[in-house]
């Protein structure tokens, strides 16, 4: 009996929080989760940290599968995944219960050495997604660059292009990453202004135009390594190219002797309602690089995948990174990606992706223009009205308990974690379409 007492007035201790403010007032919060307050939280972001975002005023302390809740203990439902690198869930336990148990044991030892979790994880996820090998590396710009620079090399080694001749073939509206290489494939001002000089090599042609890649490579074909696209692009905007896109690409590559290399590190691993996007149109890239929910979130872990007559062109030493396959990424992400085969998230992600947009379609508002997506990678776009446009909305929105984000000024896209049940979804559409409702 004391012994509840004591720690329920522990807890109360602990769970308040006596603060001065800047005037010197005595101001007393209820934090929930952590020891600093929304507030304060967003002071020191601002105050110590490079402004290189603009984020929503929200603060996030805990997450728990489909839910996240800020220091004060409001709950949120994400509808960003962190860009779908969550698709598993926040904080899956049993993603977690690997990293914890990794943790104790051995995080890191360099590829000075072998470790015993590298090999095991390698042939699991080339299995897992059909190559031959893998190549391990942590963000998803380090694999983009990784497949640019095994690109380059097959070219050279294989295609017999003439030396410091390749070119890199990318289209309109990418994104890839921030790197200098990757911005320089970029066709929006924010993400290369300013950055120059760029690096050479690189061309762009218009996004969902086959025939553009056709004529592109009839002329200058014989010295393009590679053809790099997002099957479904993101940060655009959500954007489907027509049915037979990348099939059609694949094959004017084939026929040019190029690399067909998909950037699924956004569409990949569930969440556009196939294991990857590029399954949609039956095509397998010959390079295929993964990121984000590789590791459920959990850490930063990228991969780049291709057979052998490609990989092996690459030799010792001639690329790596300190972290890229660390025994703690290695089992962390064959559990993550244990999580999508055993809970069949791509296939949750299809069937509840289709009854979303059903049920935003239903929603009948002047400024929803159009409701697209594949799996749960949504997006409405909106017609911006006095003054109204898609971040407002997406205030709106959070203040109700959904997050998400926009992109651009007219497009919210809406991508829940895969494991998000279907009474939780219809909640969300009514969260949604009160906002839409007053407006
Ligand atoms: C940020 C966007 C999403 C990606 C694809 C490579 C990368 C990304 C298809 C690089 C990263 C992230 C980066 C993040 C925002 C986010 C994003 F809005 F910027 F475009 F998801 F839509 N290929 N996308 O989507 O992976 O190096 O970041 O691990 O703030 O830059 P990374």
């Amino acid at each position: 009996m004391l012994d509840k007492t004591a720690s329920f007035f522990c807890n109360l201790l602990y769970n308040k929080i006596i603060k001065l403010d800047i005037k010197g007032e005595n101001m007393t919060d209820i934090l929930k989760f952590g020891n600093i307050s929304s507030e304060e939280a967003i002071q020191l972001e601002e105050q110590y940290g490079a402004h290189n975002y603009n984020p929503l005023p929200v603060v996030l302390a805990k997450g728990e599968g489909v839910f996240l809740w800020d220091p004060e203990g409001n709950r949120y439902y994400d509808f960003l995944s962190a860009y779908s690198a969550v698709n598993q869930g926040h904080c899956h336990p049993k993603i977690i219960d690997a990293l914890t148990e990794q943790a104790r044991t051995l995080t890191l030892t360099s590829r000075a050495f072998y470790n015993n979790k590298l090999g095991e994880y390698e042939k699991f996820i080339t299995e897992f997604f059909g190559y031959e090998m893998v190549l391990p590396m942590n963000s998803g710009a380090e694999g983009v660059e990784t497949a640019m620079k095994l690109a380059r090399k097959w070219a050279y080694k294989v295609k017999g292009v003439e030396e410091n001749k390749a070119i890199i073939v990318f289209v309109e509206g990418n994104f890839h990453g921030r790197t200098i290489s990757i911005v320089s494939a970029s066709s929006d001002p924010t993400s290369y202004g300013d950055f120059g000089p760029f690096t050479p090599g690189i061309v762009r042609i218009p996004y969902n135009d086959a025939d553009a890649l056709k004529a592109y490579l009839e002329k200058e074909g014989k010295n393009v390594a590679a053809f790099i696209v997002e099957p479904i692009q993101g940060e655009a905007g959500v954007y489907i190219p027509d049915d037979g896109y990348l099939k059609a690409c694949y094959d004017i590559c084939q026929e040019h002797e190029v690399l067909f290399i998909a950037d699924e590190i956004q569409t990949g691993i569930g969440r556009t309602g196939k294991l990857l996007a590029c399954d949609h149109e039956g095509v397998r890239p010959d390079v295929l690089i993964l990121g984000k929910a590789i590791s459920g979130g959990v850490l930063p872990v990228s991969a780049v995948l291709a057979d052998k007559d490609i990989m092996l062109q690459i030799q010792p030493g001639e690329h790596g990174s300190t972290f890229g396959g660390f025994p703690l990424a290695c089992v962390v992400a064959k559990a993550a990606l244990e999580v999508v085969r055993d809970e069949n998230l791509a296939q949750r992600s299809q069937e509840l992706g289709d009854y979303l947009r059903e049920e935003l379609e239903k929603i009948d508002h002047p400024m929803i223009s159009l409701v697209r997506g594949r799996g749960l990678l949504s997006a409405i776009v909106v017609e911006p009205k006095d003054g109204v446009e898609a971040w407002d909305v997406c205030v709106m929105l959070s203040e109700r308990g959904l997050l998400c984000k926009p992109t651009h000024r007219h497009i919210i896209r809406l991508a829940p974690p895969l494991v998000i049940t279907k009474e939780q979804l219809t909640e969300c559409v009514e969260i949604i379409k009160s906002v839409f409702n007053e407006l």
